[in-house]
Protein backbone atom coordinates (compact mmCIF):
# COMPACT_ATOMS: atom_id res chain seq x y z
CA UNK A 1 0.00 0.00 0.00
CA UNK A 2 1.24 3.91 -0.73
CA UNK A 3 2.88 3.92 3.18
CA UNK A 4 4.76 6.84 4.00
CA UNK A 5 7.64 4.31 4.93
CA UNK A 6 7.95 2.58 1.56
CA UNK A 7 11.36 2.70 0.41
CA UNK A 8 11.68 5.52 -2.07
CA UNK A 9 14.09 7.17 -4.40
CA UNK A 10 16.37 10.60 -2.76
CA UNK A 11 15.77 14.18 -3.98
CA UNK A 12 19.25 15.70 -4.41
CA UNK A 13 19.72 19.16 -4.62
CA UNK A 14 23.19 20.96 -6.58
CA UNK A 15 22.85 24.54 -5.21
CA UNK A 16 25.86 27.53 -5.91
CA UNK A 17 26.63 29.94 -7.51
CA UNK A 18 27.47 30.70 -11.36
CA UNK A 19 30.44 28.07 -12.85
CA UNK A 20 31.03 26.42 -9.04
CA UNK A 21 30.54 23.55 -11.40
CA UNK A 22 27.23 22.46 -10.39
CA UNK A 23 26.57 20.83 -14.14
CA UNK A 24 29.85 19.03 -14.01
CA UNK A 25 29.39 17.31 -10.49
CA UNK A 26 25.67 16.58 -11.73
CA UNK A 27 26.60 14.65 -14.59
CA UNK A 28 29.68 12.62 -12.73
CA UNK A 29 26.94 12.28 -10.05
CA UNK A 30 24.39 10.50 -12.34
CA UNK A 31 26.73 8.23 -14.04
CA UNK A 32 28.06 7.21 -10.40
CA UNK A 33 24.72 6.54 -8.68
CA UNK A 34 23.41 5.03 -11.69
CA UNK A 35 27.11 2.41 -12.16
CA UNK A 36 26.07 1.60 -8.37
CA UNK A 37 22.57 0.02 -8.98
CA UNK A 38 20.44 3.28 -8.44
CA UNK A 39 17.43 4.17 -10.83
CA UNK A 40 18.87 7.94 -11.41
CA UNK A 41 17.67 10.99 -13.15
CA UNK A 42 19.46 14.05 -13.96
CA UNK A 43 17.23 17.13 -13.96
CA UNK A 44 17.60 20.90 -13.58
CA UNK A 45 15.41 24.30 -13.03
CA UNK A 46 15.03 26.14 -15.34
CA UNK A 47 13.55 23.21 -17.41
CA UNK A 48 13.92 25.03 -20.63
CA UNK A 49 11.92 22.54 -22.43
CA UNK A 50 9.02 23.49 -21.23
CA UNK A 51 6.75 26.44 -22.38
CA UNK A 52 6.97 28.29 -18.95
CA UNK A 53 10.45 27.54 -19.52
CA UNK A 54 11.01 29.12 -22.93
CA UNK A 55 10.02 31.92 -21.73
CA UNK A 56 12.63 32.05 -19.10
CA UNK A 57 14.57 31.03 -21.42
CA UNK A 58 14.41 34.25 -23.61
CA UNK A 59 14.72 36.03 -20.26
CA UNK A 60 17.77 34.98 -19.33
CA UNK A 61 19.45 35.46 -22.59
CA UNK A 62 18.12 38.53 -23.19
CA UNK A 63 15.57 38.00 -25.91
CA UNK A 64 12.79 39.51 -23.73
CA UNK A 65 12.60 41.77 -20.64
CA UNK A 66 9.80 41.02 -17.84
CA UNK A 67 9.28 42.56 -14.42
CA UNK A 68 11.23 40.85 -11.21
CA UNK A 69 8.27 39.68 -9.65
CA UNK A 70 7.12 38.22 -13.20
CA UNK A 71 10.50 36.65 -13.93
CA UNK A 72 10.47 35.08 -10.19
CA UNK A 73 6.61 33.46 -10.47
CA UNK A 74 7.88 32.06 -13.92
CA UNK A 75 11.13 30.49 -12.14
CA UNK A 76 8.23 29.24 -9.35
CA UNK A 77 5.43 27.99 -11.62
CA UNK A 78 8.59 25.82 -13.76
CA UNK A 79 9.12 23.63 -10.45
CA UNK A 80 5.39 23.64 -9.76
CA UNK A 81 4.70 22.06 -13.51
CA UNK A 82 7.13 19.03 -12.39
CA UNK A 83 6.21 18.75 -9.24
CA UNK A 84 3.74 15.91 -9.38
CA UNK A 85 6.08 13.98 -11.76
CA UNK A 86 8.85 14.35 -9.47
CA UNK A 87 6.35 12.60 -6.48
CA UNK A 88 5.82 9.90 -8.81
CA UNK A 89 9.54 9.39 -9.73
CA UNK A 90 10.65 9.55 -5.86
CA UNK A 91 8.00 7.49 -4.63
CA UNK A 92 8.32 4.27 -7.34
CA UNK A 93 12.06 4.48 -6.34
CA UNK A 94 13.96 6.53 -8.78
CA UNK A 95 16.03 9.40 -7.38
CA UNK A 96 16.48 12.88 -8.53
CA UNK A 97 19.64 14.93 -9.08
CA UNK A 98 18.49 18.54 -9.22
CA UNK A 99 20.55 21.09 -10.76
CA UNK A 100 19.18 24.62 -8.99
CA UNK A 101 15.76 24.22 -7.18
CA UNK A 102 14.05 27.08 -4.95
CA UNK A 103 17.27 28.34 -3.23
CA UNK A 104 18.24 29.40 -6.30
CA UNK A 105 14.88 30.99 -7.47
CA UNK A 106 14.92 33.07 -3.42
CA UNK A 107 18.59 33.65 -4.10
CA UNK A 108 18.38 35.19 -7.80
CA UNK A 109 15.21 37.26 -7.17
CA UNK A 110 16.27 38.53 -3.16
CA UNK A 111 19.68 39.77 -4.54
CA UNK A 112 17.71 41.89 -7.28
CA UNK A 113 15.96 43.72 -4.34
CA UNK A 114 12.39 41.54 -3.50
CA UNK A 115 11.55 40.82 -0.33
CA UNK A 116 12.87 36.99 0.83
CA UNK A 117 9.40 36.22 2.60
CA UNK A 118 7.80 37.06 -0.72
CA UNK A 119 9.85 35.48 -2.97
CA UNK A 120 9.93 31.98 -0.71
CA UNK A 121 5.68 32.22 -0.74
CA UNK A 122 5.67 30.30 -3.92
CA UNK A 123 7.96 27.69 -2.88
CA UNK A 124 5.52 26.79 0.03
CA UNK A 125 4.51 23.04 -0.61
CA UNK A 126 7.01 22.13 -3.17
CA UNK A 127 9.19 18.99 -2.16
CA UNK A 128 11.71 19.37 0.32
CA UNK A 129 14.90 18.22 -0.82
CA UNK A 130 16.78 15.12 1.65
CA UNK A 131 20.21 16.82 1.12
CA UNK A 132 21.31 20.30 -0.58
CA UNK A 133 24.85 19.96 -1.23
CA UNK A 134 26.18 23.81 -1.62
CA UNK A 135 29.18 24.36 -4.06
CA UNK A 136 31.13 27.01 -2.56
CA UNK A 137 33.37 28.71 -4.11
CA UNK A 138 33.96 32.89 -4.54
CA UNK A 139 32.34 35.01 -6.92
CA UNK A 140 36.05 35.99 -8.54
CA UNK A 141 37.31 32.25 -8.75
CA UNK A 142 34.75 31.55 -10.61
CA UNK A 143 34.43 34.09 -12.75
CA UNK A 144 37.50 32.54 -14.10
CA UNK A 145 35.75 30.01 -15.64
CA UNK A 146 34.87 29.33 -19.25
CA UNK A 147 31.51 30.59 -20.51
CA UNK A 148 31.18 33.44 -17.80
CA UNK A 149 28.94 36.49 -18.36
CA UNK A 150 26.86 34.94 -21.14
CA UNK A 151 23.99 35.43 -19.43
CA UNK A 152 21.78 38.22 -17.58
CA UNK A 153 23.08 37.96 -13.82
CA UNK A 154 27.03 36.95 -14.54
CA UNK A 155 28.54 39.80 -12.64
CA UNK A 156 30.64 39.58 -9.86
CA UNK A 157 29.41 42.42 -8.19
CA UNK A 158 25.21 40.27 -8.70
CA UNK A 159 26.91 37.00 -7.26
CA UNK A 160 28.33 38.50 -4.09
CA UNK A 161 24.69 39.06 -3.06
CA UNK A 162 23.37 35.83 -4.35
CA UNK A 163 25.97 34.46 -2.39
CA UNK A 164 24.73 36.65 1.14
CA UNK A 165 21.44 35.50 0.14
CA UNK A 166 22.50 31.89 0.19
CA UNK A 167 23.71 32.13 3.55
CA UNK A 168 20.65 33.43 4.60
CA UNK A 169 18.60 30.46 3.22
CA UNK A 170 21.36 27.85 4.35
CA UNK A 171 20.69 25.29 7.54
CA UNK A 172 22.55 22.61 9.34
CA UNK A 173 21.73 19.83 7.11
CA UNK A 174 23.06 21.57 3.69
CA UNK A 175 26.49 20.16 2.96
CA UNK A 176 28.92 22.48 1.86
CA UNK A 177 31.88 21.39 -0.62
CA UNK A 178 34.42 23.42 -1.35
CA UNK A 179 34.16 23.77 -5.17
CA UNK A 180 37.68 25.28 -5.89
CA UNK A 181 39.00 22.01 -5.63
CA UNK A 182 39.80 19.78 -8.39
CA UNK A 183 36.92 18.56 -10.02
CA UNK A 184 37.59 14.66 -9.15
CA UNK A 185 38.12 16.23 -4.89
CA UNK A 186 34.79 17.46 -5.16
CA UNK A 187 33.09 14.53 -7.01
CA UNK A 188 34.13 12.15 -4.03
CA UNK A 189 33.18 14.30 -1.42
CA UNK A 190 29.91 14.74 -3.32
CA UNK A 191 29.57 11.12 -3.89
CA UNK A 192 30.00 9.88 -0.03
CA UNK A 193 26.86 12.59 1.17
CA UNK A 194 25.14 11.12 -1.84
CA UNK A 195 25.13 7.32 -1.00
CA UNK A 196 24.68 7.72 2.73
CA UNK A 197 21.21 10.04 1.84
CA UNK A 198 19.82 7.28 -1.58
CA UNK A 199 20.47 4.63 1.34
CA UNK A 200 18.75 6.64 4.16
CA UNK A 201 15.21 7.49 1.72
CA UNK A 202 15.61 3.64 0.86
CA UNK A 203 14.99 2.57 4.30
CA UNK A 204 11.32 4.74 3.98
CA UNK A 205 12.07 8.39 5.22
CA UNK A 206 9.25 10.63 4.46
CA UNK A 207 9.20 13.03 1.89
CA UNK A 208 8.68 16.35 3.44
CA UNK A 209 7.82 20.09 2.01
CA UNK A 210 9.30 23.33 1.92
CA UNK A 211 9.98 25.58 4.00
CA UNK A 212 9.68 22.86 7.06
N1 LIG B 1 17.81 31.20 -11.76
C1 LIG B 1 16.92 32.07 -11.13
O1 LIG B 1 17.10 33.28 -11.17
N2 LIG B 1 15.84 31.56 -10.45
C2 LIG B 1 15.61 30.23 -10.39
O2 LIG B 1 14.61 29.79 -9.78
C3 LIG B 1 16.53 29.34 -11.03
C4 LIG B 1 17.61 29.87 -11.71
C5 LIG B 1 16.30 27.86 -10.99
C6 LIG B 1 20.44 30.08 -15.36
O3 LIG B 1 20.69 28.92 -14.62
C7 LIG B 1 20.18 31.26 -14.45
O4 LIG B 1 18.89 31.15 -13.85
C8 LIG B 1 21.14 31.32 -13.30
C9 LIG B 1 20.27 31.39 -12.06
C10 LIG B 1 18.93 31.74 -12.55
N3 LIG B 1 21.89 32.55 -13.35
N4 LIG B 1 22.56 32.91 -14.26
N5 LIG B 1 23.11 33.28 -15.18
P1 LIG B 1 21.50 27.73 -15.25
O5 LIG B 1 21.53 26.63 -14.26
O6 LIG B 1 20.92 27.44 -16.61
O7 LIG B 1 22.98 28.33 -15.40
P2 LIG B 1 24.16 27.61 -16.19
O8 LIG B 1 24.74 28.70 -16.99
O9 LIG B 1 23.80 26.35 -16.90
O10 LIG B 1 25.08 27.01 -15.07
P3 LIG B 1 26.00 27.76 -14.09
O11 LIG B 1 25.29 27.75 -12.82
O12 LIG B 1 26.41 29.09 -14.54
O13 LIG B 1 27.33 26.90 -14.04
P4 LIG B 1 27.58 25.52 -13.21
O14 LIG B 1 26.64 24.51 -13.71
O15 LIG B 1 27.65 25.75 -11.77
O16 LIG B 1 29.07 25.17 -13.66
P5 LIG B 1 29.57 24.13 -14.83
O17 LIG B 1 28.89 24.44 -16.08
O18 LIG B 1 29.58 22.77 -14.30
O19 LIG B 1 31.10 24.59 -14.90
C11 LIG B 1 31.46 25.89 -15.35
C12 LIG B 1 32.89 25.86 -15.93
O20 LIG B 1 33.83 25.57 -14.89
C13 LIG B 1 33.10 24.77 -16.99
O21 LIG B 1 33.99 25.27 -17.94
C14 LIG B 1 33.72 23.63 -16.19
O22 LIG B 1 34.51 22.80 -16.99
C15 LIG B 1 34.56 24.38 -15.18
N6 LIG B 1 34.73 23.66 -13.89
C16 LIG B 1 33.79 22.95 -13.21
N7 LIG B 1 34.29 22.43 -12.08
C17 LIG B 1 35.58 22.84 -12.01
C18 LIG B 1 36.63 22.63 -11.05
N8 LIG B 1 36.45 21.90 -9.93
N9 LIG B 1 37.82 23.20 -11.30
C19 LIG B 1 38.01 23.94 -12.43
N10 LIG B 1 37.07 24.17 -13.37
C20 LIG B 1 35.87 23.63 -13.17
MG1 LIG C 1 24.92 24.75 -14.88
Amino acid sequence: GASANNPRGALIVLEGLDRSGKSTQCSKLLSFLKASGHPTELWRFPDRETSVGQMISAYLSNKSQLDDHTIHLLFSANRWEKRSLMEEKLKTGTTLIVDRYSYSGVAFSSAKGLCIDWCKAPEIGLLAPDSVLYLDISPERAAERGGYGDERYERVEFQRKVADFYQTLRDSSWKIIDAGEAMEEVEKKIQEVVLDKVRECATGKPLSLLWS
